[in-house]
């Protein structure tokens, strides 16, 4: 048997955020960045995930972005941390109202090309080789304003583009089916790894799961896990819990079904997942409630509730477990899952 994986954790800067939602203004101040960076390794976590702008603004020269990218690396060596993954934040700059790699602008669609290609070199600055795309506003408001057809193609032209731009960098799509948009193309993991393998480098395009987006799909996340891991895809994570199908919750892992955590911790563990160097991802958003003394809470919470689980997981008789799957006693496999994370005696 191999030796069991330790593994590593990683968060984004905005998991650590002022509270603001769609309805109201912000209700904690915002914790200094440096300050953030410095939450990482006091909290058990051990890599960065960032957004280009989450590194230095968007719209800096070439020259000023090397700058302040340098200070910002010189920080996260400081802190012992690495870069996990960038991802170019193509849904809030007004030439992205309609779509970035989808709008029917072509001034548009070059705006959102050197933006993704900027992000990739920034990437290469920063020592990181992971790079997400979450297509979070291509999709349509409402079916007729886009060629749904000529819109698949248009994103496995700017994946091609960022592939042939970066011959190193790997690519991993996030999906998610909704919100920013009613409708969004490549909804569901399967969707974006299908487009993986029609660029012009499969080997490099793989995808990162969240959650959250499964459910909202209305899918079961541990199954997604298994299916990208089966392909040897599963290069990232966004951890989280969400109640039923609302907006994106980004709740605290395991915080609303436990079970269904703890088949996404069984899904990794048993598959080798971390053991390339992969990082549980968390993405995660503390309650507006929550003061800015216990604005960290809900990532270290995450954190505990994935090492607890995994507990768990590796707790488990797997001969036992083998021995009710070939009697097909169900029943019993159940009452053995539940028991124990119950904490009960089987
Ligand atoms: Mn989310």
């Amino acid at each position: 048997m191999s030796s069991p994986t330790t593994y590593r954790f990683s968060f984004g800067p905005w998991n650590i955020s002022t509270g603001a939602d769609p309805f109201g203004p912000t209700v904690r101040n915002e914790m200094e960045y440096a300050r953030k960076l410095k939450a990482y390794k006091e909290l058990g976590f051990d890599a960065v995930q960032f957004h280009d702008d989450d590194i230095v603004p968007a719209d800096l020269d070439w020259q000023a972005t090397l700058r302040g990218t340098a200070e910002v690396k010189k920080i996260l060596d400081g802190e012992g941390l690495f870069v996990e993954i960038i991802a170019p934040r193509l849904w809030e700059d007004p030439r992205t109202v309609d779509g970035a790699f989808t709008s029917n602008n072509p001034a548009d669609r070059k705006y959102a090309i050197d933006r993704a290609k900027r992000c990739a070199d920034l990437a290469r600055e920063v020592g990181c080789k992971n790079y997400v795309l979450w297509l979070a506003r291509e999709g349509t408001y409402i079916r007729e304003a886009k060629c749904a057809k000529t819109a698949h193609a248009r994103i496995v032209d700017a994946w091609n583009a960022l592939l042939e731009h970066d011959k190193e960098i790997r690519i991993m799509g996030e999906a998610k089916p909704n919100e920013p948009v009613d409708h969004a193309y490549l909804p569901t993991v399967g969707h974006m790894m299908a487009i993986g393998y029609k660029t012009i480098d499969p080997s490099r395009s793989g995808v990162l799961i969240e959650t959250a987006h499964s459910l909202l799909a209305g899918l079961d996340p541990a199954d997604d896990m298994a299916f990208a891991l089966f392909h040897d895809k599963l290069w990232s994570v966004h951890l989280n819990d969400q109640n039923g199908l609302k907006y994106d919750q980004d709740k605290v892992f395991g915080s609303v079904d436990l079970r269904r955590a703890f088949n996404q911790v069984w899904v990794l563990e048993k598959a080798g997942y971390g053991k390339n160097g992969e990082c549980v991802g968390l993405d995660v958003k503390a309650m507006r409630t929550t003061t800015f003394e216990d604005s960290t809470l809900h990532l270290a919470n995450s954190r505990t509730m994935f090492l607890r689980l995994l507990d768990i997981v590796r707790s488990v008789d797997e001969k036992q477990v083998e021995e009710l799957r070939a009697a097909r006693k169900y029943e019993q496999l159940e009452m053995l899952i539940l028991n124990t994370l119950m904490g009960k005696k089987n």
